[in-house]
């Protein structure tokens, strides 16, 4: 029971590693609010009954996180619902794969609003209802191997990833001296939604299988734990940290 009777919310969890590790935080004792928008309310009400199903509370909020006002909305919703925020995952992103000469402005502007600017208002309206608790928390920002290392379709993506690591430094430094504790979590190539298009094509997939020393692609469960550890008191010393969570993919070279 690593979180137990904390407060976690999390953002783009009706689905993939954000509905994982909603699950896996309630399982180790924490209520949950979960943040969802493209998703139906079906996905969303069913992350819900999975929080549920481990007697603990969840509720779900819908809202863009590329609109500002989303976060503030998100944060009061659970504030309502279960008085406080002890634990905030910032984890909504896109990736919609495409080539760099033609990419349309609509779809640049809309990965860096949503998987960048909505991860900065999501974690400041977070750490501002830390402040106001003033007993400090933990804040995870889901960034991604691919903050380090390029993809020819992923021009507009990778810089949100790398942002969203050079963030989470920052606001380390930022909210430290509150307590607050601010780390990124690199998945590498975990197969959720957001890569089902791009990893049907058999080439693809073998090449990526074949980049990890592990032998096999990420699931979304495979991210829990290390989430939760960064979440939880086990990590009170753990600040400004990234870790990468790739099965070794990032490493191996040869
Ligand atoms: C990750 C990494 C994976 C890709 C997903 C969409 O950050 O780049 O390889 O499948 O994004």
């Amino acid at each position: 029971m690593l979180l137990k009777d904390k407060v976690l919310l999390i953002t783009g969890a009706s689905a993939g590693i954000g509905r994982a590790v909603a699950i896996e935080a309630a399982r180790q004792g924490a209520d949950v609010a979960i943040n969802y928008f493209d998703a139906t309310d079906a996905a969303a009400n069913d992350t819900v009954s999975a929080i549920n199903a481990t007697g603990r509370r969840g509720i779900a909020v819908k809202g863009d996180v590329a609109q500002a006002d989303s976060a503030p909305a998100f944060i009061e919703a659970a504030v309502k619902a279960f008085g406080k925020v002890d634990v905030f995952v910032s984890n909504a992103g896109i990736c919609p794969f495409h080539a760099f000469l033609d990419m349309p402005r609509e779809i640049f502007e809309r990965t860096m609003t949503v998987n960048l600017h909505g991860a900065y208002f999501m974690i400041q309206a977070a750490a501002q209802q830390m402040m106001k608790q003033g007993k400090g928390g933990s804040i995870i920002g889901v960034s991604s191997i691919s903050a380090y290392v390029g993809g020819e379709y992923q021009t507009h993506y990778t810089p949100t990833k790398a942002g969203i690591l050079s963030m989470m430094n920052s606001v380390a430094i930022a909210l430290g001296k509150h307590g607050i504790r601010c780390n990124a979590v690199l998945p590498g190539t975990i197969q959720t939604d957001i890569n089902k298009e791009d990893l049907s094509d058999p080439k693809k997939r073998a090449y990526m299988e074949g980049r990890v020393p592990l032998g096999r692609l990420g699931v979304p469960e495979d991210l829990a734990g290390p989430v939760i550890f960064l979440a939880s008191d086990m990590a009170r010393y753990v600040n400004g940290a990234a870790l990468l969570v790739d099965g070794g993919m990032f490493v191996n070279l040869q």
